[in-house]
């Protein structure tokens, strides 16, 4: 024991100690203490030494604050449409906002399936404000019944919801969105604010594209792994309106529908590419809930090449309406698409 301590001793401190107690034990001699006394004092010295070295020291210098390993492999056994093996995985995008990618959470198959469930009702999509604010999101939309349009949808909400760890009926109707050339959504939060608000923001990518159609987080820091990852894509530049994009002051310039998309900043270092079957989930408030994430401002680059078709949850806090929840689960058990 006595070895270990000496080995973890620092030299300096080690020569100071031998120094300090010498000194004590000259001291005592000259004041005429026995040989006793001196030996218990000499002891008693060693006795704090040991005892100082086992308390806990410093704690050592995580590698660096926001560490995480490069990936979580969920399932390697999943098999897609063509049989062959999909591998399902996470990738960290930022922590701040705190965002992530579910690589191949949907296959193919379902992916088209979603669609082709959803596109007739699509509609050009509405933000919070109606006609005033329509130039700030050019797609088109429909909100769909989780459990109203078959097993297909009812399977993909409650795999989002394990996912998340939140209970399907806390997600609001999914959105299902179709983005054409030049078509975007400018730099918005999702939270409004308000009681039992928004929390989380799943984002499927139900196609590829071309070129184009990012979701990118203007005010985020992708992870060092991320931006390494992906440095050459990064680098390049986007048909984001990153910063610029931001909503100005009722009056302001994009309220008046000066929309449209920005020219490339090439800097968006927290930028994601859609992947068709991929999740970008991502929180809009911090982990005690009791704080919006600034950082989770978000936007949908405009698509330069191809179409965009995604899909949108977003969770709240809270369940949203118990009726709602009840009416559309006796409609589900109609359908056959929930047992009764
Ligand atoms: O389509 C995107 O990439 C962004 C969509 C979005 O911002 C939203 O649905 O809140």
């Amino acid at each position: 024991m006595v070895v270990e301590v000496l080995e973890t001793l620092n030299y300096p401190a080690y020569f100071v100690t031998v120094v300090v107690i010498s000194a004590v034990l000259r001291s005592l001699r000259a004041c005429g203490f026995s040989k006793r006394v001196r030996n218990c004092a000499l002891l008693g010295f060693l006795g704090v030494v040991v005892y100082l070295h086992t308390l806990p020291g410093e704690p050592p210098a995580p590698p660096h604050r926001n560490y995480l390993s490069q990936q979580v492999v969920l399932s390697t056994t999943a098999v897609d449409s063509e049989g062959g093996n999909r591998t399902t995985w996470i990738e960290p995008v930022s922590w701040s906002p705190r965002a992530f990618i579910v690589h191949n959470l949907l296959s193919d198959e379902e992916c088209d399936q979603f669609i082709l469930a959803g596109r007739d009702e699509v509609k050009p999509s509405e933000t919070v404000g109606g006609e005033m604010t329509r130039a700030y999101r050019t797609s088109a939309g429909a909100f769909l019944l989780r459990y109203g349009k078959g097993r297909v949808l009812a399977e993909i909400v409650e795999r989002v919801a394990l996912v998340v760890g939140i209970p399907v009926f806390q997600g609001e109707r999914v959105q299902l969105l179709h983005y054409e050339v030049g078509q975007y959504y400018k730099p918005h939060t999702d939270y409004f604010v308000q009681e039992n608000d928004r929390a989380a923001t799943v984002l499927m990518y139900l196609s590829d594209v071309e070129e184009g159609g990012d979701t990118n987080f203007p005010q985020g820091r992708g992870t060092r792994e991320y931006r390494q990852r992906h440095g050459e894509y990064l680098s390049q530049p986007s048909s984001c309106a990153g910063l610029e994009g931001v909503r100005q002051p009722v009056g302001g310039e994009a309220d008046q529908g000066g929309g449209g998309p920005r020219a490339a900043k090439g800097t968006q270092t927290c930028r994601v590419r859609p992947e068709k079957g991929s999740a970008l989930i991502f929180w809009d408030v911090g982990p005690g809930y009791n704080q919006f994430d600034m950082f989770s401002l978000h936007e949908g680059c405009a698509v330069v090449r191809g179409d965009k078709w995604s899909s949108t949850i977003w969770i709240r806090q809270d369940v949203i309406s118990p009726w709602e929840m009840m009416d559309e689960l006796e409609n589900a058990a109609r359908l056959g698409v929930i047992d009764p």
